[in-house]
């Protein structure tokens, strides 16, 4: 008795693969064609900016980690768009899509009440 293939042929013979799909602009044998260029336009992603307020508890140093921490701002960046908040009331950590704003804004809330500060952090339009 010869021993079982590891792979037995199938009974019934395997259709055809299916012919490829057609393909606009492509000379199907039919002489010459006119190709349309179709150019893929997206509109680019509505965008948000994130923005701190001020208040008059939580500690300069603290916002100026979460700038560095959350939005890479090197430290000199960062300590002037602080200063900038605490004279001016608010001010812009950055500008990204809606998910990255969203969750930019859910960590510095998160963070800063973790540590006990009032800090508050938005997102609008940009
Ligand atoms: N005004 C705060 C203070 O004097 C500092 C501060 C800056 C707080 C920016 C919040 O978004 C802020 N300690």
């Amino acid at each position: 008795m010869s021993p079982r293939p590891a792979f037995p042929r199938a009974s019934v013979p395997e259709p055809p693969p299916p012919a490829p799909p057609e393909r606009p602009g492509r000379d199907e044998g039919q002489g010459a064609v006119v190709v349309e260029r179709q150019t893929a336009r997206v509109d680019p992603p509505p965008m948000f900016q994130v923005v701190l307020l001020n208040d008059d508890y939580t500690p300069m140093e603290f916002v100026v980690l979460v700038l560095q921490e959350f939005f890479q701002r090197d430290l000199e960046t960062a300590t002037q768009i602080m200063l900038k908040i605490h004279h001016e009331g608010r001010g812009i950590c950055g500008v990204y899509t809606h998910d990255v704003a969203s969750t930019k804004v859910e960590l510095v809330l998160s963070a800063s009440r973790r540590a006990g500060h009032p800090l508050q952090c938005t997102m609008e339009a940009a």
